[in-house]
């Protein structure tokens, strides 16, 4: 079997591919970059994602970039019922991943920005809370009497869902009101691959 590479740390949207990688019980080369060294924007990086970013994903010489493209890849070759059971399930599992990367994602870093700019700009802060107050019921609503987001089992949809709520992990958004999903939360923050995944493993 060519060598499976994965490029990126143990969080961000790394963390969703590794969580993935590990529901699927696959051997990898995991590859963290220097990122303030710039490692994701040298050349020799740049041919696996032009974009300059992580994650990024190597099956032998086959490169893919985009945390939710890599996932479906990862499923789709060894673990297929994580992409669900049938055409409505896969489409549900779509919708979801597609929902955490747009609206999730995009709030939830707003929200956490102020780690990396130094300081929290309360427009920005007001706008991801407003945000996010307008999608959580959205999610909390779908997980009502639930054990997982799409189906009987659990799909990319938990996966990609639950691994974007991470980011809240200094609780800078209030989630407790949202009762469904904190429960489902710690059912999937409680899940050996999920904290295989964030684990480097001993030389
Ligand atoms: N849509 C991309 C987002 C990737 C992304 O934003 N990666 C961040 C780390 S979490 C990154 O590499 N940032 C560095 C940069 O953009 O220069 C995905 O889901 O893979």
């Amino acid at each position: 079997m060519d060598v499976l590479k994965l490029y990126g740390g143990r969080m961000g949207t790394s963390l969703r591919c590794h969580w993935a990688l590990a529901e699927a019980g696959v051997q990898y080369e995991s590859v963290s970059l220097n990122m303030k060294e710039g490692e994701h924007k040298k050349e020799d990086f740049l041919k696996i994602n032009p974009n300059g970013q992580v994650p990024a994903f190597m099956d032998g010489n086959f490169a893919l970039f985009e945390s939710l493209a890599i996932n479906d890849y990862i499923a789709e070759k060894f673990q297929p019922e994580l992409t669900g059971a049938n055409p409505q399930e896969k489409a549900l599992v779509m919708q979801w991943s597609v929902w955490s990367g747009v609206n999730l994602h995009r709030f939830l870093t707003q929200l956490i920005s102020y780690r990396w700019t130094g300081a929290k700009d309360e427009k920005v802060m007001a706008e991801a809370k407003s945000g996010l107050d307008r999608f959580m019921p959205v999610l909390d609503k779908a997980l009502e009497g639930k054990s997982f987001l799409v189906g009987e089992k659990l799909t990319l949809a938990d996966i990609n869902v639950a691994a974007v709520l991470t980011y809240n992990g200094s609780n800078d958004y209030d989630m407790s009101p949202y009762t469904n999903v904190e429960v489902w939360m710690n059912a999937m923050f409680a899940r050996p691959a999920f904290k295989a995944a964030k684990e480097e493993p001993k030389a």
